[in-house]
């Protein structure tokens, strides 16, 4: 039997062979899959633990809280606090940045998270997952602020996510390509199951809430309409639909069988630029998606050289089989 790769092997191996991870970056990648399996751990207890139903509390996007948001949230900080690799971080369910205490000592990276995604699949057994993406601190920068978080998505320094789903898997891309670990629950560590993950440049098969669908753009519509007349249409294929409402379990399956995913500007709240984040939903993703050979854009623009001015700042994503984002793109460019 071939040996078993951990993640912490798989780390110090890239770190020794090609220089990818410096140490404080491995700390850091290792202490996130430690909260990582310590959320998969709430996740599984369900109705046995105290993590269902809603926290009535509203987080900074004005959604409702649900219990696990918070938890996720509060395991991910302490994880974090005490290593000294961090200098701050920043997630989904808080409105500003939280600066690691005095009491510790301070590193030079930045972490960003949505703890918990999909929140709205937390009671019905459907996966779900946390995103995130780390950054490194300008070297001048002595007192951190929210800007220098607002860095655009080129410079992330890692990204991953992890999907709490039939088996929890950790996805990891350092700009060495992608790399999946699944979860050992014996041996209580992530094992590599698979290197250099590839997406298919063409596809049959999109993800889309099409419910919103009255509400989407001409190029957006334009696509969609021509997946769905299939063989008989000038795509001349029939094409299969997905929709988990879990960006992690999406993405995990387009970076798995290849696929678009697309979460467009609507007409809904025109003034939003779409419902997904863009610092620790999109560009973690879209750096994801692009280092397994995919594409990602808002519809005009490559999603990771947007310049960001907010934290929780929203984006419109499209991203996956490279063959489809670019025509997507094509559709929005020519109206
Ligand atoms: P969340 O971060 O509050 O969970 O919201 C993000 C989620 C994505 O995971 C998913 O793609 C989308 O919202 C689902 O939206 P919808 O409810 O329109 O299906
Ligand atoms: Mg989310």
């Amino acid at each position: 039997m071939s040996q078993k790769v951990s993640l912490s092997r798989y780390l110090v191996e890239e770190q020794r062979s090609k220089g990818m991870i410096p140490a404080q970056l491995r700390l850091l990648l290792e202490v996130v899959a430690r909260a990582c399996k310590s959320i998969s751990h709430a996740v599984n207890k369900g109705a046995l633990g105290d993590i269902m139903g809603s926290a009535d509390i509203e987080n900074v996007q004005g959604e409702i809280q649900k219990k696990l948001d918070i938890i996720a949230n509060e395991v991910l900080i302490e994880a974090n606090e005490w290593g000294g690799h961090l200098a701050a971080m920043a997630s989904e369910e808080m409105e500003t940045i939280h600066l690691v205490p005095n009491r510790y000592p301070q590193g030079e990276y930045l972490l960003m998270f949505d703890p918990l995604d999909g929140s709205s699949n937390i009671d019905v057994n459907v996966s779900i997952g946390t995103i995130f993406s780390v950054l490194k601190k300008a070297e001048d920068s002595d007192s951190i602020s929210e800007k220098d978080f607002l860095q655009p998505g080129l410079q992330q320094v890692a990204a991953g996510y992890c999907v709490y789903g039939p088996q929890t898997t950790l996805v990891l891309t350092v700009g060495d390509g992608v790399a999946m670990f699944t979860l050992d629950r014996e041996q209580g560590s992530f094992v590599l199951t698979q290197e250099n993950v590839k997406v298919p440049e063409d596809t049959k098969e999109f993800a889309i809430n099409m419910s919103n669908m009255r509400h989407w753009d001409a190029p957006v519509k334009r696509y969609v309409d021509e997946c769905l007349q299939g063989k008989d249409g000038v795509r001349g294929k029939d094409f299969n639909m997905r929709w988990i409402a879990s960006m992690v379990a999406d993405v995990h399956r387009i970076l798995t069988r290849g696929g678009v995913f697309m979460y467009p500007w609507d007409k809904r709240e025109p003034h939003k630029a779409g419902k997904l984040r863009l610092m620790y939903e999109a560009n973690p993703m879209s750096w994801l998606i692009e280092q397994a050979g995919g594409a990602a854009t808002n519809g005009r623009q490559r999603i990771l050289e947007l310049q960001p001015s907010q934290l929780h700042e929203r984006v419109s994503v499209i991203l996956g089989s490279k063959n489809e984002v670019e025509r997507i793109t094509r559709y929005h460019l020519e109206k």
